[in-house]
Parts: C-alpha cells; structure tokens; sequence
C-alpha cells in the first residue's frame, strides 16, 4: 500500500539564500522518501491556485507577487504520517514562534520570507500535489532497501 504523500516547496527566498541543499536534507534525514522534485518559475494563475484558500486576505496579493518573484524548488515526500511530519520539521509559519531545530526557526525572521511550504493536511497535500505535478512526474512502486529501519 502507498504511504501518505505530502507536498514541499522551497519558496523563492530559500532558492536565492541557497537554502535548497539544507532544506532538502531535513526531510531525507527525517527519514521521508523523496518521489518528486523540480525546479520551476509560478505563474501567476498557478499561485492563485495554490494560495486559493487565502484570496481576499490583506496579505494575499504580496504572497502571489513573491512566491511568483523566483524560482521554487517543488517536491513530494512519501512516508508514515508525511504531511504532519513535513510541518514539524518546517516549524511555525512565523519564524519568530519557530523552535530551533525547524527549518523556518533555523533559517528564517519573518513571516513574509518563510523559506519554505508544506501542505496543512492530507486534503491539501493531494490538491497541491496535483496542481504542481503531472502523474508521470511522480516515481511510482520504488521500495528503499532502508525503509525497514525507518518504518515498521
Ligand atoms: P503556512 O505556509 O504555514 O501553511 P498559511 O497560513 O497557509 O501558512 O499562509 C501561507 C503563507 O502566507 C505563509 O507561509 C506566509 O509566507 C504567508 N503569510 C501568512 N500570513 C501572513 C500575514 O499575515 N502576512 C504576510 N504573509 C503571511
Ligand atoms: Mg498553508
């Protein structure tokens, strides 16, 4: 059976900073399997896709500006509890209530420069995983001879 899949973006401050590596290594050594990745530029119409739940909200149009500003680095990560897992390892969504240890309370001050997405919920994660991969993007039936010392 397909463990749960969660959607990952290194926002377009993460690329520029060079964060792309570190941020990548959190969630391979967390123990996460990555089956999708690439870099790409976000349309406009793409953001507001994504950030749909969010229009009409005074922050929106500065969202849709910025993580449209640059490239993302856009992924999938497969394991037990993915989408969970993925949000403690990048921490509040305001860097200053992030713990140390979290991506964004390691890397990052403010809220408009997060460093990095990752979907709130199962729900999202499959909304989100679609709107920014096709299937064929995906890497499908890959069995790591690790995972038995990762998952039972
Ligand atoms: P999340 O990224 O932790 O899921 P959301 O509430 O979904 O947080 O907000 C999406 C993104 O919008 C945040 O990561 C942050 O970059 C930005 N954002 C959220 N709230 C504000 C705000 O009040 N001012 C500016 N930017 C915000
Ligand atoms: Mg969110």
């Amino acid at each position: 059976m397909a463990e749960e899949r969660t959607f990952v973006a290194v926002k377009p401050d993460g690329v520029e900073r060079g964060l792309v590596g570190d941020i990548i290594g959190r969630f391979e050594k967390r123990g996460l399997k990555l089956v999708g990745l690439k870099m790409m530029q976000v349309t406009p119409a793409l953001a507001q896709e994504h950030y749909g739940e969010h229009k009409g909200k005074p922050f929106f149009d500065g969202l849709i500006k910025f993580i449209t500003s640059g490239p993302i680095v856009a992924m999938v990560w497969e394991g037990k509890n993915a989408t969970g897992l993925a949000r403690n390892v990048i921490g509040a969504t305001n860097p200053k209530d992030a713990a140390p240890g979290t991506i964004r309370g390691d890397f990052a001050v403010d809220l408009g420069r997060n460093a990095v997405h990752g979907s709130d919920s199962p729900t999202s994660a499959e909304r989100e995983i679609g709107i920014f991969f096709k299937k064929d993007e995906l890497i499908e039936g890959w069995d790591r001879t690790i995972h038995k010392w990762i998952a039972e």
